[in-house]
């Protein structure tokens, strides 16, 4: 997992802006919390679904910041996820590559 965080940082690292509004879409147990509680804390944190979001900023590299929305990725809740997405400059993609069985699930959420 941290070879993708980091070629994340390094994609988004380009932008030109110093601050951006992110939003992290997956389905369930793809691992959108524990992306986030890694690279906000360096730690990987024991998580429990996410029931609405979770919202933190975080410097992933210097003179970068990212407020983070990590929404729910729970099948009853996924209607929500177009909510979210006003005013963001910024969306992540968590995809578990283990999990290909349910690809074609989240490719028809994020058409909600
Ligand atoms: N999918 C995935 N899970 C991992 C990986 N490494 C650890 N995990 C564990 O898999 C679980 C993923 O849970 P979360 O991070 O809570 O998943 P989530 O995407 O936030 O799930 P929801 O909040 O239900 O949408 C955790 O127990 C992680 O510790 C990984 O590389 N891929
Ligand atoms: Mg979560």
């Amino acid at each position: 997992m941290g070879l993708y965080l980091s070629k994340i940082v390094e994609a988004i690292g380009n932008l030109s802006t110093s601050q951006a509004r992110m939003l992290m879409l997956g389905l369930d147990a793809a691992g959108k919390t524990t992306i986030l509680y890694k690279i906000k804390l360096n730690e990987t944190v024991t998580t429990i679904p996410t029931i609405g979001f979770n919202v933190e900023t975080v410097k992933p590299k210097k003179g970068l910041e990212f407020i983070v929305w990590d929404v729910g990725g729970q099948e009853k809740i996924r209607a929500l996820w177009r909510h979210y997405y006003t005013g963001i400059d910024g969306l992540i993609f968590v995809v578990d590559s283990s999990d290909k069985l349910r690809l074609g699930e989240f490719i028809f959420a994020i058409q909600l």
